[in-house]
C-alpha cells in the first residue's frame, strides 16, 4: 500500500470513528434518560457529519457570526444528533448580551443530562435555551418552514447590505427533515414558496428512511416526493446510501453549484443503523434501545461495549481540523472584510449591530400620526396601515407581508422604494406569502431569528391556520408580529366561516404572546409603539374591518394609557363609579355610548379600555386596583367574541356581553342588533349589574 492510500484508509477510519461517536452519544444519552429517539441520529449521523465537517461554514468559536451558514434540524425528535454535533464541534456558549464565552455551549455534562429539568438538552431543540440551536423544532414541518424565512432573510440581507467588493452576506441555509416534515401541509406550503422565490441558498436534506412512528411510511405516504419537488421548482438529487460520504459530498456540491433553485437531497437511510431491532421497519422506534441492544449495536460499530459517552481520542481534534479550521478561516476573512465595510459604510454596519441586538434605530417613532376626533372614524386596520407605513420608513429592517390579503389587511408598504420581494429581486420590503398562512407564520419566525423585524398578516379567523407557528414564536421568545384584521362578526356578510369567535380567548391563553386589540386609531398608534419595543415576545395585533369612531381625547383619557394594557377611558364624577364597563377594540366605542347614556340618566359609570389583558396583568396591584377597584363589583364586559375568561375581570357576578355561538352572514347592522351589541343592551346590562350587586 502506498503512503497516500494508507492516509486515505486512516482518514476513512477517522470518519467512521467520528460518525460512530455521534451515534453512540445519541444512544447513550437516550438510554440514560430512558426517553427519546436514538434511531434517527443513528441513521443520519453520516449526513450531519459530512455537512458540518466539509461544507457548513460555521465557526464554533463564534456562533453569533452574522454570515454563518444556518443548520436547522426540522425533525427535532432527533435532537441528540444536534446536541452531539454542538459538543463535538466545540461550539462556544453565548450569554444573554450576545457575548461569546470561553465555555462550551454543549459540555458533556449537559449531554448526560439529556431531557432533564433545567438542562441545555431538552427533548426537542429549543433555541432560547441552547446556543447553536438556530430555531426551536419538534412540531414537524416548523423547522423547514423557518428555513424558508431564514433563506429569504439571507437573500434580503445580501440585496440590502452587500456592496461592490463587500459580500457581507452569502450564507446558506440547510434543513434536515423527515417523512413527517414532508407529510405535513406546512412543509408543502414552505417548499412551494421557496421554489417560487427560487431560493438557491436553501438546501433540505430529506431522511428517506421509509419509516414513521406507527410503522412503515408506506402505510400512509406513497407519493413521489422527487416529482413533487421538481414540480415546486426545486432541484432534486438523491443519495442512495446515507453511509456513503462521497455520494453525500457530491450532493452538497450539486447544491452549492445550483444558483437558480432550492435543492432537495433525498437521502436513503436506515433508522437505527446498526441495530437489528431498529432495522425492522415494523418496530416502534421512538424509544431507547434497551441495555442489551445497546451492547449489540456497539459491537456492530466496533465500539467498546461497556463504554458510555465515549469520545475517542482524536475525534474532537478531527472536528477542530475540519469545521473548526474552515470556519475560523472563513470568519477571519469575513471579519477583515467587514472591518473595511464598517469604515466605508458605518451606517450600514451600525444597522446590523442594532438588528442583532433587536434594538431600534434613533428616531424609530418619528412622524407617527395623531388622529383627530371623528365620529364616523376609521377602521383600525386602516389606521394600522398608516402607522405601519411610517414605522417601516423609520426602521429599514421592518419587512413583511400578507397571505394574499394585503389589500384587506392594509399591510402593503406603499412608500417610495418599499418595493416587492420577488424571485431574483430580493431587496423589496413587501413579501407575498400567497395563500399559505402556516408557512407565512413559520417564515416570519425564520426572518425574526435572522435579525429582521418581520410581520405576517391575514384575517383573524385564519390565525388558527398558523397557530402552531405563533406558539413557537412565543416559546422561542422572539418578537414576531402577526397582524390580524376582520376581527369579529363585524366582518358582516362573509358570515360565520370568516367571523372569529374563540380566537381571542384562545390566543390570550398562550404564554408569552401579547394580544393587542386597540379601540380606536390613536390606540392603534400606541399599540404599534408597544409592538416595536418588544424584544422577546411575539404579538397578535387584532384589528377591525369596520370603521370605529376616533374618540375625542380632550373629553376622554389619552390613548397613552394603552401602554398599561388597560386604563380608565371615561370616569364617574369623583372617580366613584357604580358600575364599570370594560371593552376592547370595536366595543370600546359602544361602552362609551352606553356610558354617556347612563350619565344622562344619572348613573355613575366608568369605561375601561383594555386592549391587552397580559400587559394589564403585568401592572402592579395598586394600578390594577385603581382601574378595577375591588369594591366596585358591578361590572360588564363587552366584546364581540367568546366570553371565556372575562370573569377574571368582571368577577363571577359580573355580566358578560359576548358571542355564545358562531356568527351569521348578514349586513353588520343587522348582526349587531341580532347579537345584542347595542347601546340599549349595554345600558340594560349595566343596570342589571348594579341591581345584582
Ligand atoms: C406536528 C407533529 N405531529 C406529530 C409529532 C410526533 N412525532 C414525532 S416523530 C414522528 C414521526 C416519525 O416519522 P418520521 O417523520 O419519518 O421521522 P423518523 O422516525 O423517520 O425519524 C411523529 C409523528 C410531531 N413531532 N409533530
Ligand atoms: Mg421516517
Amino acid at each position: 500500500m502506498v503512503a497516500s492510500e494508507q492516509a486515505l484508509v486512516t482518514g476513512k477510519q477517522l470518519d467512521t470513528l467520528c460518525i460512530n461517536t455521534i451515534r453512540t452519544l445519541a444512544i447513550d444519552a437516550v438510554q440514560q434518560a430512558n426517553s427519546g429517539h436514538p434511531g434517527a441520529p443513528m441513521g443520519l449521523a453520516p449526513v450531519a457529519y459530512c455537512l458540518w465537517q466539509e461544507f457548513l461554514r460555521y465557526d464554533p468559536a463564534d456562533p453569533t457570526w452574522l454570515n454563518r451558514d444556518r443548520f436547522v434540524l426540522s425533525n427535532g425528535h432527533a435532537s441528540m444528533l444536534l446536541y452531539a454535533m454542538l459538543h463535538l464541534a466545540g461550539v462556544r456558549e453565548v450569554d444573554e448580551n450576545n457575548q461569546v464565552l470561553k465555555e462550551l455551549a454543549m459540555p458533556m455534562e449537559e449531554i448526560k443530562r439529556f431531557r432533564q429539568l433545567g438542562s441545555r438538552t431538552p427533548g426537542h431543540p429549543e433555541s432560547h435555551i441552547t446556543t447553536g440551536v438556530e430555531t426551536t423544532t419538534g412540531p414537524l414541518g416548523q423547522g423547514v418552514g423557518n428555513s424558508v424565512g431564514m433563506a429569504i432573510a439571507g437573500r434580503w440581507l445580501a440585496a440590502n447590505f452587500n456592496r461592490p467588493e463587500f459580500e457581507v452576506f452569502d450564507y446558506d441555509v440547510y434543513a434536515m427533515c423527515s417523512d413527517g416534515d414532508l407529510m405535513e401541509g406546512i412543509g408543502g406550503e414552505a417548499a412551494s414558496l421557496a421554489g417560487h422565490l427560487k431560493l438557491s441558498n436553501l438546501c433540505w436534506m430529506y431522511d428517506h428512511n421509509g419509516i414513521t412512528l406507527d410503522g412503515p411510511a408506506s402505510w400512509s405516504f406513497s407519493e413521489d416526493v422527487a416529482t413533487r419537488f421538481i414540480g415546486y421548482g426545486w432541484n432534486v438529487t438523491r443519495v442512495t446510501d446515507a453511509n456513503d460520504l462521497e455520494m453525500l459530498a457530491r450532493a452538497f456540491e450539486v447544491f452549492k453549484n445550483t444558483t437558480d433553485r432550492p435543492t432537495l437531497i433525498i437521502v436513503d437511510s436506515h433508522i437505527g443503523y446498526g441495530s437489528p431491532h431498529k432495522q425492522d421497519t415494523n418496530a416502534a422506534h421512538g424509544e431507547p434501545l434497551g441495555e442489551d441492544e445497546v451492547r449489540l449495536v456497539k459491537k456492530f460499530y466496533g465500539w467498546p461495549e461497556d463504554a458510555k459517552f465515549l469520545v475517542p481520542e482524536g475525534v474532537r481534534e478531527h472536528f477542530q481540523d475540519g469545521i473548526g479550521k474552515r470556519g475560523k478561516e472563513a470568519r477571519a476573512r469575513w471579519s477583515k472584510m467587514f472591518a473595511g465595510y464598517s469604515e466605508k459604510y458605518p451606517e450600514l454596519a451600525e444597522r446590523l449591530h442594532l438588528m442583532q441586538r433587536r434594538e431600534l434605530p434613533a428616531g424609530w417613532d418619528k412622524n407617527l400620526p395623531t388622529f383627530p376626533a371623528d365620529a364616523k372614524g376609521i377602521a383600525t386596520r386602516e389606521s394600522s396601515g398608516k402607522v405601519l407605513n411610517v414605522l417601516a420608513q423609520n426602521i429599514p429592517w421592518l419587512i413583511g407581508g400578507s397571505a394574499d390579503l394585503a389589500t384587506s389587511n392594509k399591510t402593503t408598504l406603499k412608500f417610495e422604494g418599499a418595493g416587492d420581494f420577488e424571485a431574483g429581486s430580493y431587496a423589496g420590503r413587501n413579501l407575498h406569502f400567497g395563500v399559505r398562512e402556516h408557512a407565512m407564520g413559520a417564515s416570519v419566525n425564520g426572518l425574526v431569528v435572522s435579525g429582521l423585524r418581520a410581520f405576517g398578516a391575514t384575517f383573524f379567523n385564519f390565525s388558527d391556520y398558523m397557530r402552531a407557528s405563533i406558539r413557537l414564536a412565543a416559546l422561542m421568545e422572539i418578537p414576531s408580529i402577526f397582524v390580524f384584521t376582520h376581527d369579529s362578526i363585524g366582518v358582516g356578510e362573509d358570515g360565520p366561516t370568516h367571523q372569529p369567535i374563540e380566537q381571542l380567548a384562545s390566543l390570550r391563553a398562550m404564554p408569552n404572546l401579547i394580544v393587542l386589540r386597540p379601540g380606536d386609531a390613536n390606540e392603534v398608534v400606541e399599540a404599534w409603539k408597544i409592538i416595536m419595543q418588544l424584544q422577546s415576545q411575539p404579538v397578535a395585533l387584532v384589528l377591525t374591518r369596520q370603521n370605529l369612531p376616533t374618540l375625542d381625547r380632550t373629553k376622554y383619557a389619552a390613548a397613552s394609557g394603552t401602554a398599561k394594557g388597560g386604563y380608565i377611558l371615561a370616569d364617574a364624577t369623583g372617580g366613584k363609579p357604580d358600575v364599570i364597563l370594560i371593552g376592547t377594540g370595536s366595543e370600546v366605542a359602544l361602552c362609551v355610548e352606553a356610558y354617556e347614556k347612563l350619565k344622562a340618566e344619572g348613573v355613575q359609570a366608568r369605561v375601561v379600555s383594555m386592549p391587552s389583558w397580559k400587559i394589564f396583568d403585568n401592572q402592579d396591584k395598586a394600578y390594577k386596583d385603581s382601574v378595577l377597584p375591588p369594591s366596585v363589583t358591578a361590572r360588564v364586559s363587552v366584546e364581540m367574541a367568546a366570553t371565556f375568561g372575562w370573569e377574571h375581570y368582571v368577577g363571577l357576578k359580573g355580566r358578560k356581553i359576548g358571542m355564545h355561538r358562531f356568527g351569521a352572514s348578514a349586513p353588520l347592522k343587522d348582526l349587531l342588533k341580532f347579537f345584542c351589541f347595542t347601546t340599549e343592551e349595554v345600558v340594560a346590562e349595566a343596570r342589571k349589574a348594579i341591581a345584582d350587586k
